[in-house]
């Protein structure tokens, strides 16, 4: 079989990827020991979807990253939530859905259209597209990503509705969280690597965002996000040099 390729979106600030899908992804990757030769993209323009991340699995080009991930599960006959109870099962996919349907969405407002931030997401999550290319497309993405804001409702809530939302969110995850080491207990499962790569995206990069504080006052949210990072990801140095780095 043709070792597998995976696309994603740049890192910055210590993280493989500025997308929560790519982390997720490539936490999936850290947590199952899959090899792969990690690609960084610098739009997802390259992929089925449009959107980053994808993978060139023996020849066919797949795009998702739940889709990837049940898909490599089957493939590599690994399964990170193999500990889990039905139960558990039925729950995680209930955090997944609160974590990509719901809260990441309040993360692309504040990425996208808090004026602030405008600077840092140009050399950043635009970061790798080259001169005059970026001056020239940044207009045009913020519009897109505008227009899917409002067709997913987000968008169409005051900065102080979302900013509640989120809140709603994150207290819940909070709770659920509550004194274990991780979601479903002392053994990590793929819920573990979905909400990690949400929260550190929020809290480790630089982009100005009312969640920080949030995650921060629900006490427990910030040492599962170090415990998590320091269990896959001991040395970010490496991993962010791991890979040929080629821009699409
Ligand atoms: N459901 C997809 C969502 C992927 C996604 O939205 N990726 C973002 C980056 S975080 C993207 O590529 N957005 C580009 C766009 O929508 O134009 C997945 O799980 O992979």
């Amino acid at each position: 079989m043709a070792p597998l390729i995976v696309y994603h979106l740049p890192g910055r600030w210590g993280l493989p990827s500025v997308s929560p899908f790519c982390l997720k992804l490539d936490a999936f990757l850290q947590m199952t020991g899959i090899p792969h030769e990690a690609v960084t993209a610098a739009t997802p323009f390259g992929g089925p979807k449009g959107k980053a991340p994808w993978v060139i699995l023996d020849g066919e080009t797949l795009g998702d990253s739940s889709l990837i991930i049940e898909r490599l599960k089957t493939v590599y006959n690994v399964d990170p939530d193999q500990h889990l109870s039905r139960t558990a099962r039925g729950t995680a996919v209930a955090i997944e859905r609160l974590i990509e349907e719901n809260l990441y969405w309040a993360m692309v407002f504040d990425r996208w259209c808090r004026p602030e931030n405008w600077d840092i997401l140009k050399n950043s999550i635009l970061g790798d597209i080259p001169q005059p290319v970026r001056a020239l497309l940044a207009p045009f993405a913020k519009r897109s990503v505008k227009k899917q804001l409002e067709g997913q409702g987000m968008g169409l809530h005051s900065k102080k509705e979302i900013a509640a939302i989120a809140a709603r969110d994150i207290k819940a995850l909070s709770e659920m969280l509550a004194g274990q080491s991780y979601f479903f207990g002392e053994l990590p499962s793929l819920t573990d690597a979905t909400v990690y790569s949400l929260l550190a995206n929020i809290y480790h990069v630089d982009f100005s965002s009312p969640m920080k504080a949030m995650i921060e006052d629900a006490q427990n949210l910030v040492p599962f996000i170090t415990r998590f990072k320091a269990a896959h990801y001991p040395d970010p140095g490496s991993r962010l040099a791991a890979g040929p780095q080629a821009a699409q």
